[in-house]
């Protein structure tokens, strides 16, 4: 009898281990880190680093870069730039090309997470003022998203100004 309460009590945190195993997230959900792929990661522009009035501002070009990926708006096989925003709060943000310094078809998608490819938060092009783009997001606190420049065609590449403007 002593020996059989013994023989449970050792074999109790044996099956407490492996329930919490079972329970360990495998990396694969919403919460596991995201990775972004080193063609992103190698170019992606910080957006929040280059704060511009009540918003934020950066000025690029897309000539001569890699194209990392395109979308139903346009941007296959036309060269982009990759660009991470991080919502200092919760709210609208309004992301545009409208200020660019020359004029060019630009598109511009966006993803939540930059290792997901088929994840598009939405994409625009010729919006507000063609052949400019610009899209709406609402976001949370803190909440990251990936706003891709990009091109219609292979001949739309130059020079860019993309702005961030809370809502
Ligand atoms: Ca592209």
């Amino acid at each position: 009898m002593t020996l059989d309460l013994a023989r449970r009590r050792r074999a109790r945190p044996a099956v407490l281990t492996l329930t919490l195993l079972a329970l360990t997230p495998t990396g694969c959900g919403e919460d596991a880190p995201d990775q972004c792929p080193p063609e992103i990661e190698a170019g992606l522009v910080d957006l929040n680093a280059h704060p511009d009035g009540d918003g934020w501002a950066f000025t690029g070009t897309t000539e001569g870069g890699a194209d990392r990926a395109g979308s139903p708006c346009g941007g296959a096989g036309v060269s982009d730039v990759v660009h991470r925003f991080v919502a200092p709060a919760a709210g609208g943000y309004k992301f545009s090309t409208a200020d660019s310094p020359a004029r060019w078809n630009t598109v511009i998608h966006f993803r939540p997470r930059c290792d997901q490819p088929s994840a598009r938060l939405n994409c625009n092009n010729d919006s507000a003022y063609p052949p400019f783009s610009e899209q709406t997001l609402a976001l949370a606190a803190d909440e990251p998203v990936y706003v891709f420049v990009d091109g219609v065609t292979p001949t739309d590449v130059g020079r860019y100004t993309l702005t961030v403007t809370p809502r």
